[in-house]
């Protein structure tokens, strides 16, 4: 199924080029060897105002720079280059809601597994993306399966790095999901403990408490679990972060995901015990979520770039 909208232009080592010569060589390294970082972003569009605002887009980049100096890659361009390219980049194609994919990455020029010499390209491409699990995804949940697949560990591929050496990982659990009739993964870490989605994290609810895993559980440092966290203690919600067993998630009252491209996804099966239809503080923070991310919340302008 192929879901990218074309839109006019990428944008790719300092310039904006048509969609259709943003091509690379078939012997770039990050093709052959996963040495790529990468980010995903949204911008939304506020239904009443018509604004539209990049949610975190700083805090993104930051990541993105971040996961550069895990991987040993020198990111040609700062924080505030980059967040620049992405708002000329989405007012040239006239994008007033996207996804936003940045992505940087070993270029042509070495074929050894040792990285050095090659060239750092860099590009930031967005396209109008529709709910990533589906369009009843947001209102009615999805259901998920535990899969068979553990997540990278902390000493294989780091989780603070937003890798595309990963998703090797999330690709194999979430093609054994499908293939059980489930929506999405939850992955396990090494150790049995609950873990995160194959691109999101898990949060559960159990007497009004709302939990996650700790980052040394080996998840990646979403950012909309941070804003979930920050959310839930707006609306006076216990929060904590512990490690969760795969019986804590088929026992809980209500489970969802969260990730830039998921948003917020309530679930309503895990491993075929149903938690139910989305509960009250998966609605809650939903809710709320939206309203950050069109503008309507004061207190969280900081996180919003206007386009
Ligand atoms: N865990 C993993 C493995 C992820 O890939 C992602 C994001 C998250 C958690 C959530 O992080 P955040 O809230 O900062 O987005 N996944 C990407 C995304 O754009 C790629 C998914 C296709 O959501």
């Amino acid at each position: 199924m192929a879901d990218i909208t074309e839109v006019d232009y990428i944008w790719k080592n300092g310039e904006l080029i048509p969609w259709a010569e943003a091509t690379t060589h078939v012997l770039s390294h990050s093709l052959h060897y996963g040495s790529g970082v990468f980010e995903g972003i949204r911008c939304y569009q506020d239904p009443d105002s018509g604004k539209s605002y990049v949610f975190r887009l700083r805090d993104h980049m930051e990541r993105l720079e971040r996961s550069c100096k895990i991987a040993m890659i020198d990111l040609p361009y700062t924080v505030d280059e980059l967040c620049d390219a992405t708002v000329e980049l989405l007012r040239k194609n006239g994008l007033k809601k996207a996804y936003i994919r940045p992505l940087v990455y070993r270029g042509y020029g070495v074929m050894g597994v040792d990285p050095t010499g090659a060239p750092i390209d860099v590009i930031i491409a967005a396209w109008p993306w529709d709910a990533y699990l589906g369009p009843e995804a947001l209102a009615n949940g999805v259901s998920v399966g535990v899969s068979s697949w553990r997540q990278r560990s902390n000493n294989a591929i780091p989780p603070a790095v937003k890798a595309t050496a990963s998703y090797m990982n999330s690709i194999l659990a979430k093609l054994e999901a499908k293939a059980h009739g489930y929506a999405e993964a939850i992955m396990l870490n090494e150790a049995g403990l609950v873990c995160e989605g194959t691109g999101e994290n898990i949060f559960v609810v159990r007497n009004g408490v709302l939990s996650t895993p700790p980052l040394s559980d080996g998840l990646l440092e979403g950012l909309t679990r941070d804003t979930v966290m920050c959310l839930a203690d707006d609306l006076d919600i216990d929060t904590i972060e512990e490690s969760l067993t795969r019986s804590d998630l088929y026992i809980a009252d209500e489970v969802f995901m969260t990730g830039s491209a998921a948003e917020l996804t309530p679930i309503g099966s895990v491993d075929d015990r149903v938690i139910g239809k989305p509960g009250e503080i998966t609605r809650a923070l939903q809710d709320r979520f939206f309203e950050v991310a069109y503008g309507h919340i004061d207190d969280y302008a900081d996180w919003l770039t206007e386009v």
